[in-house]
């Protein structure tokens, strides 16, 4: 379950019931009032995942946090459900982490979505500091998620993560760079009906 020192791979952690549940919110939230969108970054390019930030938005533009996606359109980023915080902060004290999880990154990937190779390095100097983790739940269909190190050259070690799983990387893996080199189609539970895969990522903005 600890792959590297901080960093723990829960695999099967979330029911099919819950999975099932999950996936009807996302699917809610990314599709509510305030809709989930495909972000431009500084350089220009567009990301290859739809998304919705929830209790805080994260800027492509600026690489910051802020209240209202000044980035898109204005609107201010919807509250971070209590349930979905409490399964956050549960997943990390399952790992002997402490979370107060005050944000987090919901992106849905279609067959063709990834994310290149990057740290977490936008919450305050403090969180990160203290090492308070990223906890990630994955819906749907199999990512091939890569972890490496903390310099973008370091090794990395490419893990599936599937429908139900969780992943944490607090403390000394932090700063470990990380990314989506790929979905796998047609690998999500049948019973979820959904093609493609659903992330979320909650993270404590500061201590
Ligand atoms: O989709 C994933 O598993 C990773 C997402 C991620 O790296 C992020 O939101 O920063």
């Amino acid at each position: 379950m600890e792959i590297a020192p901080g960093a723990f791979h829960l695999q099967h952690y979330l029911e099919p019931g819950r999975q099932r549940a999950l996936v009807d919110r996302c699917r809610a939230l990314l599709d509510g009032d305030v809709p989930g969108y495909v972000p431009v970054v500084r350089g220009g390019g567009k990301m290859h995942v739809r998304m919705l930030c929830l209790g805080r938005h994260w800027n492509g533009k600026t690489y910051a946090y802020e209240d209202v996606r000044s980035d898109f359109d204005g609107l201010p980023a919807p509250p971070l459900p209590d349930d979905l915080k409490s399964l956050a902060d549960r997943i990390a004290a399952s790992v002997g982490m402490t979370l107060n999880a005050d944000l987090c990154i919901l992106n849905y990937y279609d067959a063709d979505g990834r994310m290149g190779l990057h740290q977490d390095k936008d919450e305050s100097p403090r969180s990160i500091a203290a090492g308070l983790p990223v906890v990630s739940v994955s819906l749907g269909d199999t990512a091939r998620f890569l972890f490496g190190g903390l310099r973008r050259r370091d090794p990395v070690e490419a893990r599936p993560l599937e429908s139900g799983d969780a992943f944490v990387f607090g403390g000394p893996a932090r700063l470990r760079y990380h990314g989506v080199s790929r979905i796998v189609p047609a690998t999500a539970p049948p019973e979820l009906d959904l093609a493609g895969r659903f992330n979320l990522t909650f993270r404590q903005y500061d201590v």
